[in-house]
């Protein structure tokens, strides 16, 4: 992972201030490569803890093709609520306190966050309790599991590119056409969030599957290791399927950033030692559509501890 230390480095020493859609402020730089040889070890940053659970869930989420929060958090995971609840609390339906701004406000407001607090878990307990609320404000639209599995076409029809991807890999393995594509420019305005990895190629070679991943926007601190161990976790799963070995996960980014409140948290990782890399045992017998989360084992995984970030919204 010192590929990835390398990165924060860079950006920290060479980016340049520039402020963002949030209004947090970044420090920027555009267009980065990082390679991870999959066979060395399962890429899982190591020099914080990070929660593969999370990860894990969240691509079995895409991978289903589900577009709604509610699987999310039956599986304890969070990390999607913020832009449901945006709908819900911008919506005509919704009565409750003002939460304009909610981001930015529960970070420097601690009275407000307490009546966020509330809102949210109310929001919660509606997704996962009230069927007709989960259907309504659960849903966040045109989001990766849509664009994977069932990107809209003129016509009416939809198109299944990871279903197709995987059959080509499979009968025509040395195509230069391995793509999927979760940039869909008509779908844009109706996006939660205009996807951040936007287009995926396999490219299989010496009975190896590769993967390369062009991600628009990478937040350097809190989203770039998930989206690391995320691909890596796609390519072993796709390689499995079709019989091949993993082979190494191309991590390209566009605007690489690193957020003004996450300097400190950047140093303190900075100053570790990365460890061991842990290993990946995927258990089922059957296709990538039927894998669950108890399939999926990560062997060795004993990072330095966590650091606390605010996350950008
Ligand atoms: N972000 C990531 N990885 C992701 C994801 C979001 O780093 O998988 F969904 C970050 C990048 C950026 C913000 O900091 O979220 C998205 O904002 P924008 O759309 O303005 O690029």
């Amino acid at each position: 992972m010192q590929q990835y230390l390398n990165l924060l480095q860079k950006v920290l020493k060479d980016g340049t201030e520039k402020s963002d859609r949030t209004g947090t402020g970044t420090i920027s730089s555009f267009g980065h490569q990082m390679k991870f040889d999959l066979s060395e070890g399962f890429p899982l940053v190591t020099t914080k803890r990070v929660p593969f659970r999370l990860i894990a869930s969240e691509l079995l989420w895409f991978i289903k093709g589900d577009t709604n929060i509610k699987y999310l958090l039956q599986q304890n995971n969070h990390i999607w609520d913020e832009w449901a609840f945006q709908n819900w609390v911008e919506s005509d339906s919704y009565d409750g306190p003002d939460m304009t701004d909610f981001g930015l406000r529960s970070q420097k407001d601690a009275e407000f966050k307490k009546i966020y607090d509330k809102q949210m878990e109310l929001f919660r307990t509606l997704i996962l309790e009230d069927e007709h609320f989960a259907k309504e404000f659960g849903e966040l639209g045109d989001v990766y599991g849509k664009q994977w599995r069932a990107w809209s076409k003129s016509t009416g029809e939809t198109i299944d590119q990871l279903k197709e991807v995987i059959q080509s890999i499979k009968n025509n393995p040395d195509s230069r056409r391995h793509i999927v594509s979760a940039w869909n420019p008509e779908d844009i305005p109706s996006m939660a969030l205009p996807p951040c990895h936007t287009l995926f190629q396999f490219y299989v070679a010496d009975g190896k599957l590769s993967c390369q991943l062009y991600q628009r926007s990478g937040d350097l601190f809190l989203g770039i290791p998930f989206n690391i161990a995320s691909y890596a976790l796609l390519t072993h799963m796709v390689a499995k399927e079709c019989n091949l070995e993993p082979g190494s996960f191309i991590h390209t980014i566009g605007d690489a950033h690193i957020y003004s409140n996450h300097l400190n948290q950047v140093n303190e990782q900075l100053s570790r030692q990365p460890k061991e890399l842990p290993t990946l045992k995927l258990t089922n017998e059957q296709d990538v559509f039927s894998t669950q989360m108890e399939h999926i084992e990560l062997i060795n995984y004993n990072p330095h501890p966590s650091i606390k970030a605010p996350v950008a919204v």
